[in-house]
């Protein structure tokens, strides 16, 4: 990507916020692709047709081959053995225990050494700026003290683009100018969340660099600093990864991983994808907490993720 220029595009709930849109619904375009046809028509003869069929859906959906392999194997096996058991209560069985062991809620424990810092990775466009700002509302409305730190300095726009989060959650925002160092930001956000007795500090960064390699160390570089400021500082690295890009989103998982260490993942802008399967690879390779998905661009449309909701979500057939 070049760059792409994205335009900012917070919108104030306007309309009464979509809560009544059902996890189903917002998931439509994951459940079309992956169980749409299959299931919709009310299919449920298992035969050689029906599992190809499923298997070529799971595979487009981004599912990954070890997974799919998995579960085409076992209905196989079964149906061969003469199961009469309906076969969407049988994947709900096979897929459960896929994500059932990813879903983990993050906490945010009574601590001592306040403020519990969140730093929100991943590259650029995947939603990290969109999702502080949701999380910052779940947060506060649980009753913490929230700041926000704006970490991506290599994009002005990235700034005000925290700083509209900031004033639409009525939250303080430690910023400096485009171009100053992101560590020094953090560091200078850390002590200010210290001194004004913060709960949690969420720290925006960038998403791309000059390169690569550029990025990598500038959050090794980071994550040092504030180890700096205190070694016992209660932390979470955020990976957010767009559900959007497929198996991009488990090689960058991999990656940021493999550079700082990630301690949960949310995925991000499953309402507009039918690659929603990307959470079974990242569950089965990864094994690393995925906290909470993205359904939309609105202030509450950040879910925490939880897994019989999901594939149940997904598993529906269309009314
Ligand atoms: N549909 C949808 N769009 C999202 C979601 N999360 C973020 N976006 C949009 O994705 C674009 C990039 O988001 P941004 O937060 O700026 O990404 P960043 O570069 O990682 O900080 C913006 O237009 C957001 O509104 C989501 O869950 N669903
Ligand atoms: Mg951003």
């Amino acid at each position: 990507m070049f760059g792409l220029k994205r335009k900012s595009s917070i919108k104030k709930p306007e309309k009464p916020p979509n809560q009544n849109l059902s996890l189903s619904d917002r998931l439509k375009h994951t459940r079309t692709g992956l169980f749409g046809e299959f299931f919709s028509r009310n299919k449920t003869l298992i035969n050689d047709i029906t599992l190809n069929a499923l298997e070529n859906r799971l595979l487009v959906a981004d599912i990954g081959v070890n997974t799919t392999d998995q579960i085409i194997q076992l209905l196989k096996t079964e149906y061969k053995e003469g199961s009469t058991e309906n076969p969407l209560d049988r994947l709900r069985k096979i897929l459960l225990p896929i994500l059932k062991p990813v879903e983990k809620a993050l906490t945010i424990p009574k601590a001592l050494n306040k403020p519990h810092l969140i730093l929100v990775v991943g590259v650029n466009g995947v939603g990290k700026t969109t999702t502080i700002g949701k999380l910052a509302s779940l947060l506060k409305n649980e009753g913490k003290k929230v700041m926000l730190a704006a970490g991506d300095t290599f994009r002005a726009a990235a700034i005000e683009q925290l700083q509209t989060w900031g004033e639409l959650n009525n939250l303080p925002v430690i910023a400096q100018m485009h171009g100053s160092d992101p560590a020094a930001v953090i560091f200078d956000a850390l002590e200010s969340a210290r001194a004004n007795n913060i709960d949690v500090l969420i720290a925006d960064t960038a998403g791309r660099l000059h390169n690569k390699n550029n990025l990598m160390e500038e959050m090794k570089k980071i994550y040092r600093v504030s180890s700096k400021f205190d070694n016992d500082l209660p932390r979470e690295v955020l990976l957010i990864l767009d559900a959007g890009t497929g198996q991009n989103a488990l090689i960058q998982a991999k990656q940021f991983n493999e550079a700082i260490g990630i301690d949960g993942i949310v995925l991000t802008k499953l309402d507009g994808t039918a690659k929603g399967g990307i959470v079974f690879s990242l569950a089965d390779e990864l094994s690393i907490p995925i906290r909470f998905i993205g359904v939309g661009e609105q202030i509450e449309d950040l879910r925490p993720f939880n897994a019989a909701e999901f594939i149940d979500a997904l598993l529906l057939a269309e009314s």
